[in-house]
Order: structure tokens, then sequence, then C-alpha cells
């Protein structure tokens, strides 16, 4: 079995790290986003749409961050997505919360304006609205999922672990790159401390928390 991804994808850091936290039988096929190993026509063969992740096993083909979560998860019998009706449509919801509409805000409009060098055309008028909608949708689903998380923690879905969990992380921590907040949410902080704790992590986030580093010294460096 294959995974194609890249670490520096924040849809393939939760599958990167769910394999390494389980120490699944995958092969690591790194796809190199930033030097376009997703446009190559050996990887278009992979996924015409030239996005990463990509599971590949034994003729079955998966994209799709969410379903490649839930597909390792039941082909290796994995506690992170229970079979129970109500507790899996539990981890459904979380995830599509993630994926959808917390990302639209948090990432798309929030971070990645200031992040992808490939948005640099985007006007500053453009760019002050996307970072003031980011800025109310952040704020909006983060108090959120710090209520419950104090509530109803450790986890996004309760006492257990789940795959929402990991998808959750790579979307919080990707405004990281910005700079943002997060202290007021100190729930958050701590389950993200708890998902760094985790075997997984390095395998996973590493690469990120390199970029992280190395964007904010360049911040912090006097113009020539
Ligand atoms: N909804 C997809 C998103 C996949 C996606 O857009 N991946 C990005 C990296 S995070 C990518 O491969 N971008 C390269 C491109 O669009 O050319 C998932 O969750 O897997």
């Amino acid at each position: 079995m294959k995974l194609y991804c890249d670490p520096i994808s924040t849809s393939s850091r939760p599958v990167i790290m769910l394999v390494a936290d389980f120490d699944l039988p995958v092969e690591i096929v790194t796809i190199n986003l930033f030097a376009d190993q997703n446009q190559t026509p050996d990887f278009l063969a992979i996924n015409p749409l030239g996005t990463v992740p990509v599971l590949e096993d034994d003729g079955f083909g998966l994209t799709e961050s969410a379903a490649i979560l839930k597909y390792l998860s039941v082909r290796f019998d994995l506690p992170v997505y229970p079979s129970e009706l109500q507790a899996q449509i539990r981890v459904d919801e979380m995830l599509a919360r993630f994926i959808s509409n917390f990302n639209a805000f948090h990432g798309i409009c929030g971070t990645y304006p200031r992040m992808l060098p490939q948005l640099a055309w985007l006007n500053e008028g453009t760019k002050a609205d996307m970072a003031a909608l980011g800025a109310y949708g952040s704020a909006r689903y983060l108090s959120v999922l710090d209520r419950r998380l104090a509530q109803h923690g450790p986890f996004v879905c309760g006492a257990e672990l789940s795959i929402a969990d990991y998808a959750g992380v790579s979307l919080v921590t990707l405004a990281e790159f910005v700079e943002f907040d997060f202290s007021p949410y100190p729930a958050v902080q701590a389950w993200l401390a708890r998902m760094r704790d985790r075997a997984g992590w390095d395998a996973a986030f590493a690469g990120f928390t390199g970029m992280v580093t190395a964007a904010r010294a360049a911040r912090a460096e006097p113009a020539a």
C-alpha cells in the first residue's frame, strides 16, 4: 500500500500522522509540491487533479484525506473510527466541520493569502477582506471548539482519540504560519499539546514546523 503525500500539505499531514502513530504498513511516497512533482504525467495518471494525499491499495486508488483516514481505520481495524453508529457519525460530523467551513475561514481566508506565494497576485484590498473574514470565522469556530474540548474532551469527539483529531489538528495549527494568537482558547491549546505528544507527530509535522520557524525568522529580520 502506498501513500502519495507531501508533509508540507495540510491534507497530507493527518494521514501521515495516522500511519506513523499506528506504524501501519504503508509506503510513504513523497510528492514534492514545491517542485511541481504533482504535475508530472506519472502523478496525473494516479490523480488527474494533481492533489495529495492519494492512497493506493492493490489497484484501489483513493483521494480526499477524510476518505483515506476512514479507509485506513477500517482496513486496519483501528480504534480511531468507531463502528457504533452514533459514535461514528459524530466523527463524520467533526471531520466535515473541520474540512468544510472551518477550513474555508481559518485556512483559505485567514492563512493561505499570507502564506502561499502563488496567491501573491491578490490585491491588498482582497487580502484585507479575506483576513477579516478569516478572523471572524476562526474566532467563531475556535470558541465553540474550545468550549467543546473543555466540557467534553480531552478529544474533539469526547473521551477517545479519533480521526477527527488528526484532521483538526492539521487545519488548526496551519495558522501558526501567520502567528495566529491561540491564547483565547486554552482548551484548544491543551488539545494541540496532547496531539504534539503523540508518536506520529514528528513524522507528519516536522517539515511544517520548520517552515513556520523559518517564516518567523525571516519576518523578524530587519529590512535591508
Ligand atoms: N480535500 C482534499 C484536498 C487536497 C488538496 O487540495 N491538497 C493540496 C495540498 S493541501 C494539493 O495537493 N495542492 C496541490 C495543487 O492544488 O496543485 C483532501 O482533503 O485531501
